[in-house]
């Protein structure tokens, strides 16, 4: 008897993406940027005010209730947090939560220092494949924000991927939302802004796509500068100076 052609839940990009999110698991916490792996897989960032919703929003796209620390008390993640993603033990790409820039209670030495080890990370972080920006659309991007956008412009120039997250969208009207929406759009000159709410569970699926593909980009892709590629020479001849 000829069997039915699977209709294979792998077969639904929507579906692939939710499913490898939901694979999501604690890999390490580093306080410093020397603590963090040194890893090869795509990893993205989540950055963004303290309480934006960072936290929240990994949570909720991993379907993990606690997987990353969110609070009501802003400063709660203080440290790099990676969660591995990939199917059966095979990791093939990283989430960071990283700790929120912005908080007034934090000394000012505690800030300064906070917001260089995170432009050091942005600048240096070599498997940084693309950041994700969460904003209080109630707030709008702020100097902090878009001093970090001045930060990583040069990496998005040469590909690294960037969105902008309007979180906790299921505080504003839809008229709000709109505004939020085109103002947001200008401060990052036509950049890639979407609404978000945990609450409601809404982005969740253009958030899945956006993050899957970018951890998964095609294998030719036509520029091949890409910064992530294996470096051409890096497999150099060995056993030189053999007699
Ligand atoms: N209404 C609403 N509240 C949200 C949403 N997302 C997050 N929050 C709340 O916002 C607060 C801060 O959330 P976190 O996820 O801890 O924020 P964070 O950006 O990780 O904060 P730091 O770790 O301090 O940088 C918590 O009280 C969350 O419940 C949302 O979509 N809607
Ligand atoms: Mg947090």
């Amino acid at each position: 008897m000829v069997t039915n052609i699977p209709t294979t839940p792998l077969s639904d990009p929507l579906k692939t993406a939710h499913s490898w999110l939901h694979t999501a698991r604690f890999l390490t916490e580093a306080p410093q940027l020397h603590h963090l792996p040194d890893l090869q897989i795509p990893e993205v960032a989540f950055v963004g005010r303290s309480n934006a919703g960072k936290s929240t929003c990994i949570n909720t796209m991993t379907q993990q209730k606690r997987l990353a620390f969110a609070s009501k008390t802003p400063g709660r993640t203080q440290s790099i947090n990676l969660f591995a993603l990939g199917k059966q033990g095979a990791t093939d790409a990283v989430l960071a939560d990283l700790p929120g820039y912005g908080y007034a209670a934090v000394p000012q030495q505690a800030k300064q220092r906070w917001q260089q080890v995170m432009a050091n990370y942005l600048v240096s972080r070599s498997n940084l494949r693309g950041v994700v920006m969460l904003c209080d659309p109630r707030l709008g991007l702020t100097e902090l924000d878009e001093a970090l956008l001045e930060v990583i412009r040069p990496r998005v120039e040469q590909g690294l991927d960037f969105l902008v997250l309007l979180t906790k969208a299921d505080k504003l009207s839809r008229q709000e939302a709109n505004k939020a929406l085109s103002i947001a759009r200008l401060q990052t000159a036509g950049g890639d802004v979407k609404l978000f709410s945990a609450l409601k569970k809404q982005g969740l699926d253009e958030v899945a796509l956006t993050l899957w593909a970018w951890a998964h980009p095609p294998p030719t892709r036509p520029h091949d500068q890409h910064p992530l590629s294996p470096p051409a020479a890096r497999h150099h001849a060995s056993g030189a100076g053999d007699g």
